[in-house]
C-alpha cells in the first residue's frame, strides 16, 4: 500500500489535501503529521476520522524524533505544508516563522534523506518573489525578493530545499501557490475574516487604499496543484500554481458584500500592514505545461460556495473566534478600527 505523509494536515489546504489524496489514491494509506497549534483544527477533517486509510500523528516538524516516528513505518512521499502562515503575525512575532518554516523545513528534509524517501513535495508560495510591478509576472527563475518575515522564512526553506537537492541529491519538488481561498481557512485570512464579520454584522478593516491585488486559488485547485507536483513533479524543479484571478482588496470585499447583501458602509479603509506587497502576480505556464494543471474553480463561483459554507457553518467559525483569537484581534485590529473612525470605502 502506498504510504503518503502530510504535514500541516488539520491546516486550511492541507485538510483539503489529505480528503483528496484519500480520494484520488483509494489504495493509499495518508498519514497527518500536525503540532495543532492556533491554525490546526482536527474538526477540518472530521469526515476523515472513521477511515483506516487515514492516520493522524500529534508532532512537530521541526523536532527529528517526530519525523523518524512518523516516517519507520516507510513513505513513498512527503507533503510539507506545515507552517506559521499569516503575514500579520509575522510583523508581530517573528520567532515562530523562523522555527517552523526554517528550522523545520530543514528538518523535514533531513529526515527525507534519512529514511530514503523517494519523493518530498514543499509547499511554498508566490510571496517569496515580493510586489510584482504591473505587467510583469515572476516566472519560477524570478529573484526572491520577500518583503515580511512570513515570505522570508518562506523563501528560506525554498533555498534550503534547492540547496538540499544540490548537495544531497534530495528529490524535493517545489510549489508556489497563489493566495487560497474555500472552507475551513482560519478567520484571520483576509477573506474568511470579511465574510465571517460581514455575516456578523461586523467592520471590514480593509487595509490602506484597497489596491493591492491578489490571484485568488480555489482550495481544491491548490490541492490538485500540488498532487500534480507529487504524480510528475521534477525534482529539483519549482513549479508556480495559480488561480489566474487577479483582483485588488477593494474588488474582492465588494464582491463579498454584494453576494451577502451587505452594505458597503461595513468597510473600514484602516492603516496599512507594514511593508505591504502591492501586487502577487505569477507566470504559471510550466505547470500547465508540464505537469498538466489548470485552476478549474471560476473565482465567482468558488467565491458563492465559500460564502455559502462560511453561512452554513457558522458554529465552526464562532468556536474558532473564541479566546487567543480575540486577544490576536484586538492587538491586530484594535487601534487600527479606532483610527479609522466611520469612513466607508468611496472608490
Ligand atoms: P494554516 O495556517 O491553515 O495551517 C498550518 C498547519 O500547520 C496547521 O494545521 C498547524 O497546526 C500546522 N503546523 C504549524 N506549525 C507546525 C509544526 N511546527 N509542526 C507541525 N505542524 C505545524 O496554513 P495554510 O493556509 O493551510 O497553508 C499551508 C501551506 O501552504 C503553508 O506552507 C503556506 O505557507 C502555504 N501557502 C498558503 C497559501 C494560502 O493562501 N493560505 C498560499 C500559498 C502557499
Ligand atoms: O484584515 C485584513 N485586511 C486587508 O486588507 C487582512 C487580514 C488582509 N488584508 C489584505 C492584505 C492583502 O493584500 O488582504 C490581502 C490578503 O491578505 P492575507 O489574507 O493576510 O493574505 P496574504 O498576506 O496575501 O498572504 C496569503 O497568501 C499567500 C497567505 O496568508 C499566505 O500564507 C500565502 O503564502
Amino acid at each position: 500500500m502506498r504510504r503518503l505523509v502530510v504535514t500541516g494536515g488539520c491546516g486550511f489546504i492541507g485538510s483539503h489535501l489529505v480528503r483528496h489524496l484519500l480520494a484520488a489514491h483509494p489504495q493509499a494509506e495518508v498519514v497527518n503529521l500536525d503540532l495543532l497549534t492556533y491554525a490546526g483544527n482536527p474538526e477540518n477533517l472530521a469526515d476523515c476520522a472513521g477511515n483506516p486509510r487515514y492516520k493522524f500523528v500529534r508532532g512537530d516538524v521541526a523536532d527529528p524524533a517526530a519525523l523518524d516516528q512518523t516516517l519507520e513505518g516507510g513513505a513513498d512521499a512527503v507533503l510539507h505544508l506545515a507552517a506559521e502562515s499569516h503575514v500579520d503575525r509575522s510583523i508581530h512575532d517573528p520567532g515562530p516563522f523562523l522555527r517552523t518554516n526554517v528550522l523545520g523545513t530543514e528538518t523535514v528534509l533531513r529526515a527525507v534523506l534519512r529514511h530514503a524517501v523517494p519523493k518530498l513535495v514543499l509547499v511554498s508560495t508566490d510571496e517569496v518573489y515580493g510586489s510584482v510591478p504591473e505587467p510583469a509576472r515572476a516566472a519560477e527563475d524570478a529573484p526572491l525578493r520577500p518583503g515580511n518575515p512570513y515570505s522570508a522564512s518562506k523563501a528560506a526553506g525554498d533555498l534550503l530545499a534547492l540547496a538540499h537537492r544540490n548537495t544531497h541529491g534530495t528529490p524535493v519538488v517545489i510549489t508556489r501557490g497563489s493566495n487560497t481561498y474555500g472552507p475551513f481557512q482560519f478567520p484571520e485570512k483576509v477573506l474568511p475574516l470579511f465574510l465571517t464579520n460581514a455575516e456578523a454584522g461586523q467592520s471590514l478593516p480593509l487595509y490602506g487604499d484597497g489596491g493591492n491585488v491578489r490571484d485568488w486559488m480555489h482550495v481544491e485547485d491548490h490541492a490538485r496543484g500540488i498532487a500534480a507536483a507529487l504524480e510528475r513533479g521534477r525534482p529539483g524543479e519549482v513549479y508556480n500554481i495559480g488561480g489566474g484571478n487577479e483582483r485588488t482588496n477593494l474588488e474582492m470585499t465588494r464582491a463579498i458584500l454584494r453576494l451577502l447583501g451587505k452594505p458597503e458602509s461595513l468597510v473600514r479603509l484602516v492603516p496599512d500592514r507594514p511593508g505591504h506587497d502591492r501586487r502577487y502576480a505569477m507566470d504559471t505556464a510550466k505547470a500547465r505545461r508540464d505537469l498538466g494543471f489548470e485552476p478549474r474553480v471560476p473565482f465567482e463561483k468558488g467565491l458563492e460556495e465559500t460564502a455559502r459554507w462560511y453561512r452554513e457553518n457558522r458554529a465552526w467559525w464562532e468556536r474558532v473566534k473564541t479566546g487567543a483569537y480575540r486577544d490576536y484581534y484586538e492587538k491586530q485590529y484594535g487601534d487600527r478600527l479606532r483610527a479609522a473612525g466611520p469612513t466607508a470605502a468611496r472608490r
